[in-house]
């Protein structure tokens, strides 16, 4: 295996930047760029030369020896001034050594899965948690990274492998009728492990939504100040505003932080009865939207915030808006003005509030698609055992349980197609 190195800190300027170094070969580095080798994970300066011994810098090393590293490889590190010079040089006398080369993206984590440093629901938190922009992101991706999700996986794949160890000793007597109390624990236990993995599949749309964003739509008739609000929240000019009426017809959207909570913010055209064939579907795609939306903003500037279209609609919010020009006094109605800048806090608050409620108060959620694919998998062959006569296909039963611990134990490790690595890890940043 090649030996990698790469970036570990911003391609900007600033006043220290890091190139990391992983594999086998790290001992030929001290004698590469000219300096005396170091103690094992002690920081020393060493004044580091090219290969034509013209100085490069004065750099910071620190060797870690594997396996106890983050890639569970020989790993160095120079931490050398912040400059691009320095850091090409650098990478320069790198790339020229055998069997060195540039690392690819997410190809030290990848490493550290393949050596068991980490598993891979604990390398995608790693991920996130590089990529978290609020606070509710930083949390869960914390947490899984602390192996809160490996935890609850290692469970159910546990109690699946004692199920399927108790029927394979089952197979054995099979002359004999099974005992009541055994095939009744059997099925508890069975119960209990479907009734945690569907409510797993519940919570994960909260995951999916702290990763992503919950979805927020604005609806209303046009003209009530829908797209001024996108454009006061985001304190951006997103949506044009006008006084016509029909102004968005497209849906526009933007990325907001709600207290720590990752808002998809739409803003939509305008509900009406229109001839206009753009504006029509425009109507269509806002409807669709907000049928996909974790809330919904009812807009209106005048009383009435009925529409024969928002009825099967979830949870809505009802605002008054324009209240500089009169208030519209209803306790369950929140009153706002995008000109004076009056009561949006209030709907913040409430929007916030709401969001809470849909936390399942749980750490251990799945968060990918990966993560849910697998566990589906697992309810459908559970779903399957529990209609399966223990007494005549006790063979059949063991194969599904079979299919239940690969599934689960894909989420977590034992996954050998390269391509499926691939896929996970690309999406990584460079140097990590
Ligand atoms: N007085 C007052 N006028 C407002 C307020 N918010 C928006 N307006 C005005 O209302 C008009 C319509 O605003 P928009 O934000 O374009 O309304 P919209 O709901 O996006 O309209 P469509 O895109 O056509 O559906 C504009 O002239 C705004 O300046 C407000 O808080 N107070
Ligand atoms: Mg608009």
């Amino acid at each position: 295996m090649d030996t990698i190195f790469s970036s570990a800190s911003s391609s900007q300027k600033s006043a220290i930047k890091i190139i990391r170094v992983s594999g086998r070969k790290i001992e030929a580095l001290p004698k590469v760029f000219s300096f005396k080798p170091t103690q094992p994970r002690v920081a020393s300066l060493r004044k580091i030369y090219d290969l034509d011994k013209k100085i490069i810098d004065n750099a910071l090393i620190i060797f870690f020896p594997g396996p106890a590293t983050v890639t569970g490889e020989d790993v160095m590190e120079f931490h050398f001034h912040g400059s691009p010079f320095i850091e090409k040089k650098i990478y320069d006398v790198l790339a020229k050594i055998k069997g060195f080369r540039i690392a690819r993206r997410g190809e030290f984590t990848k490493r550290a899965f393949l050596n068991g440093v980490l598993d891979l629901t604990q390398a995608e938190a790693l991920n996130d948690l590089i990529n978290s922009e609020t606070e509710s992101q930083f949390q869960l991706s914390i947490s899984q990274y602390e192996g809160a999700l490996s935890k609850k996986i290692q469970t159910w794949r546990n109690e699946v492998v004692y199920l399927l160890s108790r029927l394979e000793a089952l197979i054995d007597f099979s002359d004999e009728e099974l005992p009541k109390k055994i095939e009744k624990d059997f099925n508890f236990k069975t119960l209990k492990i479907l009734n945690e993995m569907k409510n797993s599949i519940k919570q994960s749309n909260y995951g999916e939504r702290i990763r992503n964003g919950f979805i927020i739509t604005i609806l209303g008739r046009p003209n009530v100040g829908k797209s001024s609000l996108i454009n006061h929240l985001s304190e951006k000019k997103v949506a044009i505003v006008t006084e016509e009426a029909g102004t968005t017809r497209d849906i526009l959207e933007v990325m907001m932080d709600f207290e720590g909570f990752p808002v998809v913010l739409n803003d939509t055209a305008g509900l009406r009865n229109t001839k206009s064939k753009v504006e029509k579907i425009g109507i269509e795609r806002a409807i669709e939207k907000a049928k996909n939306s974790d809330m919904i903003l009812v807009l209106s500037d005048n009383e009435d915030f009925s529409h024969p279209r928002l009825k099967t609609l979830g949870k809505k919010i009802l605002v008054h808006t324009k209240s500089d020009l009169g208030m519209l006094p209803n306790k369950d109605i929140f009153n706002i003005s995008v000109k004076r800048n009056t009561g949006i806090d209030e709907l913040i608050e409430a929007i916030v509030n709401y969001l809470r409620t849909l936390d399942p108060k749980e750490e251990a959620l799945l968060t990918r698609k990966r993560h849910i694919d697998a566990v589906k998998k697992s309810i459908d062959a559970m779903n399957d055992l529990l209609n399966i006569n223990l007494n005549v296909n006790p063979e059949l039963a063991s194969e599904n349980l079979r299919i239940v611990a690969k599934e689960i134990g894909n989420i977590t490790n034992v996954i050998d197609v390269e391509e499926i690595l691939d896929d996970i890890f690309s999406s990584f940043c460079i140097g990590k």
